[in-house]
């Protein structure tokens, strides 16, 4: 396949084209992103100069670069997008015009060409809501509780449509909180992982008691190539792990894997409209599409730690730039009234 991978610098995405990289000899790449804050051309600089990668600065709302990155393509991966919960409540606006306008763009220059295979659309299961009892099923109602989750809805209920109005093979994947190298330090795990090493304290939302359902990174590359080579068009398939943990569980094993004091820990101010659980069932994929997660927790947190370790150069240049008034912003008067832990 030659895919266009949007998106394709920031954290899942690079892992996705290292993935196809190495386990896809004969597939080829063309990363369009428009380096947000998110985006660091970097992470796949031993790619430049290789006929199977080719990288394009762009925004996906932008109708000409679209055209020009999607020439030649027939499939596109899209993971461009706007992510951080927290961001989308002071900024609603630009997760709307990412996540959902973007979509429209990239799916209006993919229909023009009718031998095009496959247009995968890269949803979440916070589309879901909150779930206190039971797994989500992919028939389940939407209740996107937060501006990042409703926009992610809308981004993939578009996609869909596209696919019983005119045709368009989408695909959507809804997976659960992944983790591993290269995610950027405002999430849960790196910024609790870099925080430890600092010496910096973790600034645990609420009661620490909300919980995820944490996917090591690469299960979920193997999931989407999956997706590509044996998904049907008009499906929509779960991704996760099905290892759920509380914040506080998720604390203590960076703290033990980090070796880092209990006193670090800060409870703080709540997330406004925290979702307290997400879970969901994952059979579809594991029976349609024949995948499986490979990486327990505690070996993917291990190994997420060590690359945390052994890149501190990549962290610390982003915790130098914008990333610090965003979190003095973010965490300064949340943790001027944080509790410690008992
Ligand atoms: P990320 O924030 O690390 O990366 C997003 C990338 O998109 C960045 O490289 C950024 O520069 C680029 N981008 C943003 N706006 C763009 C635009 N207008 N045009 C072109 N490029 C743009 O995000 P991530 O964690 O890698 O998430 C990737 C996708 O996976 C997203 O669609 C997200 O909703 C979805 N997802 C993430 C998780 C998770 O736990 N991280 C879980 C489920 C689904
Ligand atoms: O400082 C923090 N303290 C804290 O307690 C941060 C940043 C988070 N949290 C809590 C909030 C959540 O319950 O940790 C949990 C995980 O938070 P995030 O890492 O911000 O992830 P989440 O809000 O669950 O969303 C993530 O997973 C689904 C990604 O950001 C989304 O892009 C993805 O769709």
């Amino acid at each position: 396949m030659n895919l266009l991978v949007t998106g394709g610098v920031g954290f899942i995405g690079t892992n996705f084209v290292k993935y196809v990289m190495s386990h896809r000899p004969n597939w080829s790449v063309t990363v369009l992103d428009k380096l947000t804050y998110a985006g660091r051309r970097e992470n796949l600089a031993e790619y430049e100069g290789s006929s199977r990668y080719k990288f394009v600065e762009g925004d996906i709302c932008d109708p000409v670069i679209v055209r020009a990155a999607m020439a030649g393509c027939d499939g596109v991966v899209n993971f461009a997008a706007e992510t951080h919960v927290d961001r989308s409540i002071d900024d609603p606006a630009s997760f709307v015009r990412t996540d959902v306008e973007g979509v429209r763009v990239l799916l209006e220059e993919f229909k023009l060409d009718n031998s095009r295979k496959i247009f995968l659309q890269i949803s979440t299961d916070e589309v879901y809501g909150s779930v206190e009892t039971g797994r989500s099923g992919e028939g389940d109602p939407l209740d996107p509780r937060s501006p990042y989750s409703a926009s992610k809805a809308g981004g993939e209920l578009l996609a869909m449509s596209y696919f019983t109005t005119f045709g368009t093979p989408v695909i959507v994947t809804r997976a659960s909180n992944n983790y591993g190298p290269h995610q950027y330090p405002e999430k849960l795990i790196p910024l609790f992982i870099t925080n430890a090493f600092e010496g910096e304290r973790l600034p645990l939302y609420g009661d620490g008691g909300n919980m995820r359902d944490w996917l090591f990174v690469t299960d979920h590359c193997s999931a989407l190539v999956a997706a590509l080579e044996k998904g049907t068009p008009g499906r929509i398939y779960n991704i996760g792990d099905g290892q759920e943990l509380t914040n506080k569980q998720v604390t203590f094993a960076i703290l033990e894997a980090t070796g880092a004091d209990t006193s670090l820990v800060r409870f703080v101010e709540d997330r406004l409209g925290h979702d307290r659980r997400y879970a969901v069932n994952v059979s579809r994929a594991s029976e349609e599409l024949g995948w499986k997660p490979q990486t327990n927790f505690e070996s993917g947190i291990a190994l997420t730690v060590d690359w945390y370790r052994d890149n501190s150069s990549w962290w610390q240049s982003i915790k130098s730039g914008e990333f610090r008034d965003y979190y003095k912003r973010m965490y300064s008067t949340r943790l001027e009234n944080s509790e410690r832990i008992q």
